[in-house]
């Protein structure tokens, strides 16, 4: 097939609750929304950027400039035979993979809807449910945290990831262990640490974590290694795995212990699932991340994750958790394992709510072949 036309759309969606990392504070999801036609069908995706440079270079305007001056025009003059020529096709484009990634999904979306088949099945899953957790952002206070963490453990979400920073790390994680012992918990740093703060990391150590994410930096494998040995937590990387080879360095390096993948992050799914396939064979466990996705990336994580080797909870949450409304008319609910049911129905499974969607978009830009 050949794309006829790419609609970019920027959006402004509010979250319940704004979201804050050791780097970075969200109001609402600010994504490009990508939606490719061709011969009659259609198909979605979405990049999951935000106003600044804080967790990768790339920004909603940037990746809107990408999108539609150099990747539509770019993927519109080949013909696609397959899902994967896409990552083909962009071999040559340096970095930008948030952008990338949102034509790519819209691409396997496309061969969906013309093939009739799930994306589940298209990407190889075998789970029909994938178990999740909640990611929760840095809070004012401990009190608060504790009331934050309270509900969502009523909710019945059964991980929990802390957000990190220095100030707010020891004392957090120490109180949302001692307040359930047996919850599976887990830290994430954004890149805030160096190595000179070995030691203090290693007082997580003591509190049963299933992994610290990106403590050092967001470029950085070699010092992940170093700290690696300084520490029993196994080390989890996400920012610093953009592509295969970037995995194929921390596994031989012996950086990390488990392997965050984000779609978006590492380019689309092609460049995932090498990267789940390459951690499977090294016995390193996966599990899929987020970026407080809408109703169409969130659908895209919770096929991926059901491929065999994400064995640890996703930071996929039911769409309630982070959307007063999402763009989306049959949303994800959290079941009582603490697990989001995989749809099998054509593509991704969600049901798009145009009329919405449209209220909600900031700027609307056509590219014609
Ligand atoms: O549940 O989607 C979610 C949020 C999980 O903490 C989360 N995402 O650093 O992993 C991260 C963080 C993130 C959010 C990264 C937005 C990039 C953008």
């Amino acid at each position: 097939m050949r794309i006829q036309q790419v609609e970019l759309r920027s959006i402004d969606l509010p979250y319940v609750s704004p979201f804050e990392t050791s780097g970075w504070r969200e109001m609402g999801s600010n994504a490009i929304l990508v939606r490719i036609d061709a011969d009659g069908f259609t198909g979605w995706g979405e990049s999951p950027v935000g106003p600044g440079p804080w967790y990768n270079e790339e920004t909603t305007a940037t990746a809107m400039i990408m999108l539609r001056d150099i990747l539509a025009p770019v993927l519109m003059k080949q013909d696609i035979h397959e899902p994967e020529d896409v990552q083909r096709i962009f071999a040559h484009v340096r970095a930008n993979r948030i952008a990338q990634s949102g034509l790519e999904f819209a691409v396997w979306d496309w061969f969906g809807h013309a093939q009739q088949k799930s994306l589940k099945s298209m990407l190889g899953g075998v789970r029909d449910t994938v178990s999740v957790g909640v990611s929760v952002g840095i809070q004012k206070d401990i009190d608060t945290l504790l009331a934050v963490v309270g509900g969502y453990v009523d909710a019945g979400y059964q991980r929990i990831k802390l957000k990190i920073k220095p100030g707010w790390d020891i004392e957090p994680t120490r109180a949302v262990r001692n307040a359930w012992p047996h919850i599976m918990l887990q830290v994430d740093a954004n890149s805030i640490y160096t190595l000179d703060h070995a030691e203090h990391l290693a007082q997580l150590d003591e509190f049963g974590l299933l992994l610290i994410e990106q403590p050092l930096g967001h470029d950085d494998i070699i010092d992940h290694a170093k700290l690696q040995r300084a520490l029993k937590t196994p080390i989890c990387l996400d920012e610093s795995i953009v592509s295969p080879e970037h995995a194929r360095w921390a596994i031989e390096l012996r950086a990390c212990g488990v392997i965050n993948i984000k779609p978006s992050r590492v380019g689309g799914f092609a460049a995932a699932k090498q990267i789940h396939d390459m951690a499977m064979a090294a016995d390193i466990p996966v599990w899929c991340g987020g970026m407080l996705e809408t109703g169409i990336g969130r659908a895209a994580n919770v096929a991926l994750a059901s491929l065999p080797n994400f064995v640890l909870p996703g930071d996929i949450s039911a769409n309630a958790r982070y959307f007063i409304r999402d763009i989306v008319t049959n949303p994800f609910v959290l079941n009582e394992d603490s697990s989001l049911t995989v749809p099998n129905s054509i593509g991704s499974g969600y049901e798009l709510d145009m009329d919405y969607l449209d209220s909600i978009t900031t700027q609307k830009v056509i590219v014609k072949a």
